[in-house]
């Protein structure tokens, strides 16, 4: 059935506004009550949360609360029927609905206080905007509202796309020279491939690698460096000749690796991949990617904390392409801003891989760099605070653009109520 023909009088337009600030300017727009402004930007969208294993007992009284709110809950059929033991569920509320609930479930049993606390951090870590810098041994890598661009050097004679290139020391120093001029914001420097099927390379061929590259680049360059590597014994070296980040593939899953990273006090990407190179192409059966690699980075990071290394020195990346099938690759990378609820920055790296083929029939590497150049722009609307790329210089042009239209959306509200009010707190 056609719709009714509608006689146009009042321009109904659906606003595509995101932040909050957005939204405050918006109801300014309309010469609302500044008192108004506040209370309504906090019901202008909902904030879909997701928790597992929540109780028998806890879910009905969960769904409860939300209801009397004005929010809702989605849960399994079987909580009715009490044929589950337990249930994930959907919170559908907004930042308003969420400041009535969360005070409430405090005072319910079952674990919906600890439920409560956990959905608190969570939104506080997804809506605050991150620690500003990412302090390394020595120096720092200031994070902001673009992603930091960490170009990539592979002294490798095999990585996936520029394998032989750069495995000549000067060769590998002028690339990282270029990348730096070119605008990338700190250099990743690996000596190992880890692409699916690499063959392992033992840490001392990898440190006769990096030896004559690594302390040249310290030396040389105004960014921070960072080691790519998943062994303990280079990432001390590495360390010890200057590196101010470590970029473990393993997630910091070696117990000696922590320690290394913990007594150096430098900084770490705590990256996701299940098995190793070898084997992580036949790991990648799982009926929920999203919620394993969420589940996996929040262990990975509790372990690195619990073994004293500060939570401002980490960061998580899905490991796009590691022990992922295409789709579970576009997937993460599709909602990769809800790591951000893990409360540490969030780093990508997309850059020329084969999923980006599989999406676009690219066959060669070096033909997907426009494709990864729009990963990255996908990664910065999701709030992303680093891409790690081999193409720096169209990566960070496609970035400047996206900051523009950026401060756009994020043009502070004329009033003292719409800017308090683009700052949510619970
Ligand atoms: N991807 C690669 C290597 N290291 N580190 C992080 N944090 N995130 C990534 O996505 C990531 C990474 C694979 O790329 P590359 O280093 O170019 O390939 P190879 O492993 O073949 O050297």
């Amino acid at each position: 059935m056609a719709p009714p023909a509608v006689r146009r009088r009042f321009d109904a337009r659906v606003l595509a506004v995101g932040p909050p600030a957005e939204v405050a300017r918006e109801i300014e727009a309309t010469e609302s009550d500044p008192e108004g402004v506040g209370i309504m930007v906090r019901k202008a969208r909902i904030y879909p949360v997701r928790v597992d294993r929540v109780p028998l007992k806890a879910a009905p009284l969960l769904k409860q609360e939300l209801l009397a709110v004005g929010g809702d809950a989605a849960h399994a059929r079987g909580i009715a029927d009490h044929s589950v033991a337990s249930s994930a569920a959907v919170l559908l509320a907004t930042w308003s609905q969420y400041q009535r609930l969360l005070p409430k479930l405090r005072r319910q049993p079952f674990g919906l206080r600890p439920l409560a606390d956990e959905i608190e951090k969570a939104l506080r870590a997804y809506v605050g905007h991150g620690p500003d810098r990412l302090v390394g041994v020595h120096r720092a890598l200031t994070l902001g509202a673009r992603p930091r661009v960490l170009g990539v050097v592979n002294v490798t004679p095999d990585s996936f796309s520029d394998g032989g290139s750069f495995l000549d020391p000067a060769a590998a120093i002028a690339h990282a020279e270029r990348l730096v001029a070119e605008g990338a914001d700190a250099i990743d420097v690996g000596a190992e491939s880890t692409r699916p099927g690499a063959e392992p390379v033992p840490p001392e061929r990898e440190w006769a690698r990096l030896e004559g590259v690594l302390p040249a680049l310290v030396g040389r360059l105004e960014v921070p460096v960072s080691v790519d590597t998943r062994h303990a014994e280079v990432a001390q070296r590495a360390l010890d000749a200057g590196a101010e980040i470590v970029n473990d593939v393993e997630g910091l899953r070696e117990a000696a690796m922590r320690e290394v990273v913990a007594r150096a006090g430098a900084a770490a990407i705590v990256m996701h991949m299940r098995g190793t190179p070898a084997t992580m192409q036949q790991l990648t059966e799982t009926s929920d990617v999203r919620a394993d690699v969420f589940r996996d980075l929040a262990e990975a990071t509790d372990r690195a904390e619990a073994s004293g290394i500060a939570a401002e020195k980490l960061v998580v990346d899905p490991g796009l392409g590691f022990g992922k099938t295409p789709e579970q690759s576009l997937e993460l990378l599709a909602h990769v801003g809800e790591l951000r609820s893990l409360g540490y920055p969030v780093a990508v790296g997309a850059s020329r891989k084969s999923f980006l083929g599989w999406a676009t029939g690219e066959t060669t590497p070096t033909a997907r760099v426009d494709a990864g150049v729009a990963a990255a722009v996908c990664a910065a609307e999701q709030g992303v605070a680093i891409v790690r790329t081999h193409d720096v210089a169209p990566t960070v042009r496609a970035l400047r653009l996206w900051e523009r239209i950026e401060e756009a959306r994020r043009r502070l509200p004329r009033s003292r109520e719409g800017r308090a009010a683009a700052e949510p707190v619970l």
